[in-house]
């Protein structure tokens, strides 16, 4: 949000999440993750996150030695998760500890309007309202073009936006109005509240036509890696780590029965990018979503360059674990040999060397 507004070069420290665009990677980083999660299953990650919560142990670690030297006049975080980044406890906690207190931006929208008038709240505290100005006017423009579009088919397909694969979240905030705008109906998220564990049966009952699969925290080839992990043939996902669970969430995975895997109509996309930060880019996200619920608007359409590595469908054939000889696979001299088909549709480098990764 605050590169939108043209504010890279003011920026003096970042988190470990931030990422985008690439420019500021290099800035300091003020705050990293308590936890191993690149080491973590999914079902790993939910306990110790629940855990730590109940605890009143912290995720974050903050550097406070180094923002005491980088002095910024203006901190932008977050109170919209306790969990997902530093909340309001602990920078409160850090900003005492500085010998004079910045401005502090809370930024925790809901909603799409909210997080429009996130980026206005930015441009006023940083003196750039026109600039935030226009920014959302192009986002607006932007939705307005794909409302136009959306009003032209009948059908609104249901959709499920899973947030996390063990145990199961369904989406909240933003995310079930993107839906909306893209033509399709998620009944199992909630528009402008929090994203809640949802058990098998009620994902069953909902019956969504098409699925997107979107953990926050991960881009596509990661996600990919996730779905292999707990939904593949040799994957943990038989809910066991779900059934460690006392509530809802507690039932064996029931992915295969959903009218959306058994029509192929599975995608994974990089949440990281388009749903799960609160800032401009979800009006893409918006538009992709669209994109996978209605292909054949959009059939005449080149994909946007900027699509290219946001999404990819799930080869449901392949995660079943039924390979075909020549197009999945060879045996050379005995050996088993994966062909660059069969690991493109996987989605994920699995560092073994494989002799024809595309990764
Ligand atoms: C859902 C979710 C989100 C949602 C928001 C949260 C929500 N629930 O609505 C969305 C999609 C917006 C999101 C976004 C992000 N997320 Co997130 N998120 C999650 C997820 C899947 C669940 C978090 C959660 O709500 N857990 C519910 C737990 C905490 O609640 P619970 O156990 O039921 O406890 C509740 C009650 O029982 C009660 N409670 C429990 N104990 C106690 C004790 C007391 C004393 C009290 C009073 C109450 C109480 O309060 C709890 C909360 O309601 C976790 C992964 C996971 N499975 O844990 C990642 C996770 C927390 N997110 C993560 C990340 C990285 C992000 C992003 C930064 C992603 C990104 N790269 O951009 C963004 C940040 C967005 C922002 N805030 O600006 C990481 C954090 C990494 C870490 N610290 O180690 C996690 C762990 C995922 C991962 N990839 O590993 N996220």
């Amino acid at each position: 949000m605050a590169c939108a507004l043209g504010l890279a070069d003011s920026i003096v420290g970042i988190t470990h999440e931030c990422d985008y665009p690439p420019e500021i990677k290099n800035k300091p980083v003020v705050v990293r993750n308590v936890l191993p999660i690149e080491r973590m299953s999914q079902g790993e990650i939910d306990r110790a996150v629940a855990e730590r919560m109940r605890e009143g142990l912290s995720l974050y670690q903050i550097d406070e030695d180094l923002l005491r030297r980088l002095a910024p006049d203006l901190i932008l975080t977050q109170n919209l998760c306790q969990v997902c980044a530093p909340s309001g406890n602990e920078v409160s906690q850090v900003i005492k500890a500085l010998p004079e207190a910045p401005q502090i931006l809370w930024l925790t929208p809901q909603s799409l309007d909210e997080i429009f008038d996130n980026v206005r709240e930015l441009g006023a505290a940083t003196g750039r309202i026109a600039e935030a100005e226009q920014l959302l006017a192009s986002c607006q423009a932007q939705l307005n073009r794909l409302t136009r579009r959306i009003e032209t088919v009948a059908e609104r397909p249901r959709v499920f936006c899973m947030e996390w694969l063990d145990p199961v979240y369904a989406s909240g905030h933003w995310v079930p109005e993107l839906v909306k705008l893209a033509g399709g109906i998620d009944e199992l998220g909630s528009e402008r509240g929090e994203s809640v564990r949802v058990s098998w049966d009620e994902i069953a009952a909902w019956a969504p036509e098409v699925l997107v699969i979107m953990p926050c925290g991960f881009n596509l080839e990661q996600t990919m890696k996730q779905i292999w992990d707990v939904f593949g043939r040799y994957g943990s996902g038989s809910g066991a780590s779900a059934s460690a669970q006392p509530d809802a969430s507690a039932s064996v995975h029931r992915f295969f029965e959903l009218p959306a895997v058994q029509n192929g109509r599975v995608y994974a996309v990089d949440a990281n990018s388009y749903f799960a930060r609160p800032g401009p880019r979800v009006v893409e996200g918006a538009e992709l979503l669209a994109r996978l619920i209605h292909p054949a608007l959009f059939s005449n359409d080149a994909l946007p360059s900027e699509f290219t590595n946001a999404f990819q469908p799930v080869d449901v054939a392949l995660l079943k674990g039924s390979l075909d000889e020549e197009k999945d696979y060879y045996i050379e001299g005995g050996a088993f040999v994966f062909t660059a088909s069969y690991l493109r549709r996987r989605g994920y480098c699995c560092g073994n060397g494989c002799r024809h990764c595309p990764y």
